[in-house]
């Protein structure tokens, strides 16, 4: 009697289970076949920005921890290109006027991010200029006095944090409206690394 009682569990208990596993592994397909189109999308939106954004932006690459971006390939008035074979890619730019400027569009994905430029200024009346993050200036310089050689601007890390993807214009000048910043240094590149 109890034997049989129990083989009416065990076999209620299978029939219950192979009716609830049914449903179970074929939603389960389902969600696996319904989250693999999702993915793929959401990866292709992930490399894709670079077409949908205005021509001109650069990506900031999701998976990546630094982006470095050459001055010299940047859109740039008053600001000669001189070579150099120390610095990257063998160019660089000369703040040479008040009106030279360097601008480019980076998208950004959200994080937070440091920023160091790297110039060669020739003397300390020679070597603080401005990097603009849209509209904020952040006065940049390199070690006091400067070398004359090439090195990053670690002494005032620019730094700041998106709480969203965001475009964000880049604007490199010697001035800032509210305070005078200097010429004649040479900038051969800008690095944003993310945390
Ligand atoms: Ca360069």
């Amino acid at each position: 009697m109890n034997r049989l009682r129990w083989m009416i569990v065990v076999l209620t208990g299978l029939a219950f289970f192979s009716c609830a596993s049914v449903p179970d592994s074929s939603s389960a397909g389902a969600t696996t076949t319904q989250t693999a189109p999702v993915v793929t999308e959401a990866k292709t939106q992930g490399n894709a920005p670079a077409s949908n954004q205005p021509a001109g932006v650069l990506v900031f690459p999701a998976d990546a921890k630094e982006f470095k971006i050459e001055l010299e390939s940047m859109k740039l008035t008053d600001m000669p290109v001189i070579e150099d074979a120390k610095a990257s890619e063998g160019k660089a730019v000369r703040v040479e006027k008040d009106s030279s400027l360097a601008t480019i569009q980076v998208q950004f994905p959200a994080g937070s991010y440091t920023a160091l430029v790297n110039e060669k200024a020739p003397s300390s009346s020679q070597d603080a200029f401005y990097v603009f993050l849209d509209e904020r200036p952040y006065r940049v310089y390199p070690s006091d006095p400067p070398i004359g050689d090439w090195e990053l601007t670690k002494r005032v890390p620019i730094t700041f944090t998106v709480s969203e993807p965001k475009t964000i214009t880049i604007t490199i000048q010697p001035h800032s409206p509210a305070k005078k910043g200097e010429t004649g240094m040479a900038l051969d590149y800008i690095v944003f690394m993310k945390e």
